[in-house]
């Protein structure tokens, strides 16, 4: 059930000037739709708003209108603002560099976000678990701000509820959710073009890369997984593989789980592996990622682990089998009861 909007937040929103909003590393649809669609909300009342991530924008999402003024950590000053506004991240290491230069200003944080595992380190913190978007609670929040939602808000908003919801497919896709969408329809936002800018796009690049890694793809006890190495990244000239494999993987009817595990090394050069989860309903990953270190939800997680890929995959592999036996028996026990 949809909780009602901090006050403290709406008071902290109107009676100041300057906002700073960013979101995570690895920003998906839901990062750059909640940071640019509160711009525009933030606007719409008059105040002055600065969106800034941790990377430079993915040419994936440079279709949204305001992505162009998107910042990097090192070309703001912190102390200029009165807020950080830190949407769809569930803890402050998330936001790169800029945690770094907000501790030092002790610029103060207000935190939006739908991740369980927030870790509620702002000064206000409205977390909605079941909110299926971020996306999705700012389109309440632009109705208790009483900011407009503009053509641009609209599209961002939508097309964070796009991404998140898989196209409104995954188990949280409530009748708000829907009732959100139609309202950011009427405003103009294009359904369809979100969907083809977003969802319906696949680089030939990456269809070569899955040829090479799904080969290897394989399924113990009704958990899935396949595993992409650098070389295979490096034959399809892919820099990264794509999560909507962790969907193809998903979809597969003898699995309750799922996994990617991606050959990676980090700054020093040691080899890591990012590994992300699925769940099918009534089964839960988002605990395994947290117990790992990571972060996520019930159906979908994901952490970083030290050590080689083949390592991590025995490890991960085994803790996953482990986690859905012991779901199975409790699911089993609720359904019966
Ligand atoms: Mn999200």
């Amino acid at each position: 059930m949809s909780r009602s909007v901090p006050l403290e937040l709406i008071a902290a929103i109107h009676s100041h000037d300057k906002f700073l909003c960013v979101s995570h590393v690895n920003a998906d649809g839901d990062a750059y739709g909640s940071v640019l669609g509160m711009i525009h909300l933030l606007r719409n009342i008059g105040l002055q708003a600065t969106p800034v991530m941790p990377e430079p924008v993915s040419p994936d999402f440079a279709f949204l209108p305001g992505a162009e003024e998107v910042l990097l950590p090192e070309a703001v000053d912190v102390a200029e603002y009165d807020f950080i506004i830190c949407l769809d991240m569930s803890s402050p290491d998330r936001m790169g560099a800029l945690h770094q230069a907000a501790e030092q200003a002790q610029t103060p944080l207000l935190v939006i976000d739908h991740h369980v595992t927030n870790t509620h380190f702002g000064v206000v913190n409205w977390v909605e678990p079941d909110a299926a978007a971020t996306c999705q609670m700012l389109t309440r929040l632009a109705d208790e701000l009483f900011a407009p939602i503009d053509l641009n808000a609209a599209m961002c908003l939508l097309t964070g509820i796009v991404t998140d919801t898989l196209c409104f497919r995954t188990s949280n896709t409530t009748p708000e959710v829907m009732e959100a969408a139609t309202r950011l329809q009427r405003k103009g936002a294009s359904l369809p073009w979100i969907v083809q800018k977003t969802l319906n796009r696949l680089p030939f690049r990456i269809l070569r890369l899955w040829g090479n890694v799904l080969p290897g793809v394989q399924l113990r006890e009704r958990v899935v997984w396949a595993a992409v190495t650098q070389e295979q990244l490096r034959a399809a000239d892919c820099e990264d593989d794509d999560p909507r494999l962790n969907s193809v993987l998903a979809a597969v009817e003898e699995a309750d789980m799922s996994a990617i595990f991606t050959e990676k090394r980090d700054e020093t050069g040691r080899p890591i592996v990012e590994c992300s989860f699925r769940a099918k309903p009534g089964f839960n990953v988002g605990d395994v990622a947290f117990r790992l270190g990571g972060g996520g939800h019930a159906p979908a997680s994901g952490c970083t682990l030290p050590g080689s890929l083949a390592e991590v995959v025995d490890r991960v592999v085994a803790l996953l089998i482990q986690e859905r036996r012991r779901q199975a028996i409790v699911f089993e026990g609720e359904v019966s009861t």
